[in-house]
C-alpha cells in the first residue's frame, strides 16, 4: 500500500492528507451537479480524520476494505488522485476503467482491496484477507471500514464471531457518523452500544474520538500490534458527523438543523487548520499547504474530464478468466474403487498436498471430518491451520474465501447444503463474481464451493432443492454438477485450478455409489460435457443425480427398439454448446431432463440455445422433464409423484421418438 505518501507523521501531514480529502470531495460534488457523471455519490465530508489516521498506522503491506464512502479511504491508500476521479467520473482512464464508479472501486495494488456497497458486506472479505495472511504468517494486517449502521448486519456478526475464533490480524474501523442513511441509529438499535456488541463476542472493543486523526492512529496502531502479536481482531469504534448529505442528491429533509450546526461545528478539517495555526503553524505556511493540495486537485479533476469514456467494445470483456485448461497432475496415473464421496476426498487431499494455498474448511469440515465424511483425515493430515472448522456462518465462509483468494489462496469450502446457499449468497454473486470484471482482469477470486443439492427420502423443502440454475444465472461464476465419482474427482480438480470462482454441486444422493476412478496422470480442464451413450432417435441432455436415471431410461428404450444419445453436461458454467449441437445434429429431437423445478430451471436456457441456433434442425419441439414447479415434501411417496425417474424420462423420451411432444414436469 503506498500510503505512506500521505501518512501523517505529524498533525501538519494529518492536514495536508484531510484538507486533500475534503477537496477532492467537494471537486466530485461539482463534478456530478455539471453531470461529468452519472448516479450518485457517497462523500466523506467530516469524516476525513478516521482514513487518514487509520492508513497513517498501517504499512505498506497490510490491507484496506472500504465502504462505499471510500473515497477517502483510497486515497489514504495512496490511488493517484488523477486515477481514482477519472473512475469515479466512468472514464477510461480511471483505477477500475469506469466498471467500479464511485462505490465499488478497487486497487488491490495499493492495498485497496475494494469499497463494497453491499453495506458490512467488505467485514467478511477482510477477515479472508486476514487469514490469508495468518496462514502464510506475513505479519500482515487488514482493516476494513463500515458505518454504524452495518453494524447490525448479519454478515459483520458472523464475520466478527469468524475473525474473533480465528483470532484473525483484523481491524474493524466503524465509522459511527450516527446516521445509518436517513435514520439515527438510536432509533434503530436496541443499544447503541456499538464496541459492546464486538465485547459480547470476544473481541476486543475500544472507542475513539473520530475527529481526531491522531487519536485515531494510535488506537489503530495499538490494534495493529495486538493483531501482529495474534492476539486477534479489534473493533474500534471512531465516532464523527456526516458533515454532508448520505449522497449527493439528499435534501436531508429528515435531519435537525442543530444536527447538521452540531457537525459543522465539529468539522474536524477545520479544527485541525485551528489546532496548528495554535500551535504556531503561520497563516503563510498553512495557506501554500493550501495552495497545493488545491493545484493536485485541479490538475485530477481536468485530467479526469478530459479523459475519453470507456469504448463500448470493450463492455464484455474479463468476465472470466479462459477455463483452466488440462494437464499434467505430476502424479503416477492409477486406478481405484472409490465411492463418489471419497472420490472427492483423493481430489482435496491431492490438491492439499500439491498446493500449499490450498485451504479446505466450513462447518464441521475439520475435526469432524463433514457430515458424509467427505474431508474425513484431511484435519489429521494437514493440520489445523488449512482444514479446519467454521462457526455455523455462511456469509463469513463465502466472503472470507473471496478475501482469502484475492490474496492468493485457493479457499475449497463446504457449504453443507445448497439450500444454506441461499443465506450467503451476498458474497458469491456480489463479490466473488464481480472482482476479476472490475478489476478489469487484474484481479480474481478462484475460490471452489463445494455444496451438495437434491432430494432423497424424506429430505424435507429446505433440504432437497436444485439450484444450479440460479448461480449459472450469474455472470463470472462456475457452475458444476458431477454425477460420477469419476467427474466428482476430476472436476474439484479442474476447480481448483481454475482462476474463475466456481461452485460445484455434488449430488448427496449419489454419495455412496462406486466406481473405478482414474487418479493421478492427466488432469481435466474446467468445462465440457460428456457423451455418456450414443443413438440416433432422440437425444436426452441432462446433468447431476439425473444423468443416471437417464443412462437407465436409454437402456430401457434401446429395448424398446429406440436408441438415445445421453449428454450428461457436467458443467453449466462453461456450456458445453457444441456437445448440444451434436446431440441436436444427431437426433432432430432433444429432451432436457434435470432434477430442479422446470420453471426458470436451467433447461429453460438450453431450450432457448436450440430454439435460437438450431430451430431449423428440429423435427419436434425441444421437450423437458423435471420436478414441476412445487415445494418438496419429505415423504417418499409423494416425493416420487414430483421427482424425474428413469420411468418418465423413458416415457418422455420415447413419446419424442416417435413423432410427439416429450415433456412431463
Ligand atoms: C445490504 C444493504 N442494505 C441496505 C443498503 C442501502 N443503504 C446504503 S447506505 C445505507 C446506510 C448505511 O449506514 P451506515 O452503515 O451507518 O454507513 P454510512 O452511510 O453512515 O456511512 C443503507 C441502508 C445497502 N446498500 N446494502
Amino acid at each position: 500500500m503506498a500510503v505512506s505518501q500521505l501518512a501523517p507523521v505529524d498533525r501538519l501531514e494529518a492536514y495536508r492528507s484531510m484538507l486533500t480529502v475534503r477537496r477532492f470531495e467537494e471537486r466530485v460534488l461539482e463534478l456530478r451537479r455539471a453531470d461529468e457523471f452519472a448516479g450518485s455519490t457517497h462523500l466523506c465530508a467530516g469524516q476525513e480524520a478516521i482514513p487518514v489516521g487509520t492508513l497513517a498506522a498501517l504499512t505498506p503491506d497490510d490491507r484496506l476494505v472500504a465502504t462505499y464512502r471510500g473515497h477517502g479511504w483510497a486515497i489514504a491508500c495512496g490511488v493517484p488522485l488523477a486515477a481514482l476521479m477519472a473512475e469515479i467520473c466512468q472514464r477510461a482512464t480511471g483505477i477500475n476503467g469506469g466498471r467500479g464508479g464511485s462505490a465499488h472501486l478497487m486497487a488491490p495494488e495499493r492495498g485497496l482491496l475494494g469499497e463494497n456497497s453491499i453495506v458490512g458486506a467488505g467485514v467478511p472479505i477482510a477477515a479472508g484477507a486476514a487469514l490469508a495472511a495468518q496462514v502464510a504468517w506475513s505479519g500482515r494486517v487488514v482493516a476494513v471500514s463500515i458505518g454504524e449502521g452495518a453494524t447490525s448486519q448479519g454478515a459483520v456478526h458472523e464475520a466478527l464471531v469468524f475473525a474473533a475464533y480465528r483470532r484473525l490480524p483484523l481491524v474493524v474501523v466503524c465509522e459511527n457518523n450516527g446516521w445509518s442513511e436517513m435514520t439515527p441509529i438510536e432509533r434503530i438499535v436496541g443499544s447503541a452500544d456499538l464496541s459492546a456488541r464486538a465485547r459480547a463476542l470476544g473481541i476486543a472493543g475500544v472507542a475513539v474520538d473520530g475527529n481526531d486523526p491522531i487519536a485515531v492512529r494510535e488506537k489503530v496502531a495499538d490494534a495493529a500490534t495486538r493483531a501482529r502479536a495474534g492476539d486477534g481482531p479489534t473493533f474500534l469504534e471512531a465516532t464523527c458527523h456526516r458533515l454532508w448529505a448520505h449522497y449527493n442528491a439528499d435534501t436531508e429533509h429528515y435531519r435537525p438543523k442543530a444536527d447538521r450546526q452540531l457537525a459543522e461545528a465539529s468539522d474536524p478539517v477545520a479544527a485541525l487548520r485551528r489546532r496548528l495555526f495554535a500551535a504556531g503553524v503561520s497563516d503563510g505556511e498553512l495557506g501554500e499547504l493550501e495552495d497545493d493540495v488545491e493545484r493536485a486537485i485541479a490538475a485530477a479533476a481536468a485530467e479526469a474530464v478530459a479523459a475519453p469514456a470507456p469504448d463500448p467494445a470493450t463492455a464484455r470483456q474479463h468476465v472470466h478468466s479462459p477455463p483452466a485448461p488440462g494437464g499434467d497432475t505430476g502424479e503416477p496415473a492409477e486406478k481405484r474403487e472409490l465411492t463418489y464421496g471419497k472420490a472427492v476426498n483423493e481430489a482435496l487431499r491431492r490438491e492439499l498436498a500439491a498446493r500449499p494455498e490450498v485451504l479446505v474448511y466450513g462447518e464441521d469440515v475439520g475435526h469432524a471430518g463433514g457430515i458424509f465424511g467427505v474431508t474425513r483425515t484431511l484435519q489429521e493430515e494437514f493440520g489445523e491451520q488449512r482444514v479446519f472448522d467454521t462457526p455455523i456462518s455462511e456469509a463469513a465462509i463465502l466472503g472470507s474465501a473471496v478475501g482469502a483468494a484475492l490474496e492468493g489462496m485457493r479457499p475449497v469450502v463446504e457449504v453443507m447444503w445448497g439450500d444454506f446457499l441461499l443465506v450467503a449468497l451476498d458474497q458469491l454473486v456480489n463479490q466473488a463474481a464481480n472482482i476479476r470484471y472490475v478489476s478489469q482482469g487484474r484481479h480474481a477470486a478462484p475460490l471452489v464451493v463445494r455444496t451438495q443439492q437434491g432430494a432423497v427420502p424424506g429430505s424435507c423443502a429446505q433440504h432437497s432443492q436444485s439450484l444450479e440454475a440460479l448461480l449459472a444465472h450469474i455472470p463470472g461464476l462456475r457452475i458444476g454438477v458431477p454425477s460420477t465419482p469419476q467427474d466428482a474427482h476430476a472436476m474439484l480438480r479442474a476447480a481448483v485450478a481454475d482462476e474463475d470462482p466456481v461452485v460445484l454441486f455434488e449430488a448427496r444422493a449419489l454419495y455412496q455409489r462406486k466406481q473405478t476412478v482414474r487418479l493421478g496422470g492427466e488432469r481435466e480442464g474446467v468445462g465440457g460435457a460428456r457423451v455418456r451413450r450414443e443413438g440416433g432417435d432422440v437425444a436426452i441432455v441432462t446433468w447431476g443425480p439425473v444423468a443416471l436415471a437417464a443412462e437407465e431410461a436409454a437402456e430401457a428404450l434401446a429395448g424398446r427398439g429406440v436408441e438415445a444419445t445421453v449428454v450428461d453436461l457436467r458443467w453449466l458454467a462453461p456450456l458445453d454448446d457444441e456437445a448440444i449441437a451434436m446431440a441436436v445434429g444427431r437426433t432432430n429431437r432433444v429432451l432436457i431432463a434435470h432434477e430442479a423445478n422446470v420453471t426458470g430451471g436451467f433447461g429453460a436456457e438450453i431450450a432457448a440455445r436450440i430454439g435460437e441456433r438450431h430451430f431449423s434442425d428440429l423435427d419436434a419441439p425441444v421437450s423437458r422433464v423435471g420436478a414441476p414447479d412445487v415445494r418438496m415434501p419429505a415423504a417418499p411417496a409423494l416425493q416420487a409423484a414430483l421427482l424425474p425417474s428413469a420411468d418418465s424420462i423413458a416415457r418422455a423420451a420415447e413419446r419424442l421418438a416417435l413423432g410427439g411432444i416429450g415433456g412431463e414436469g
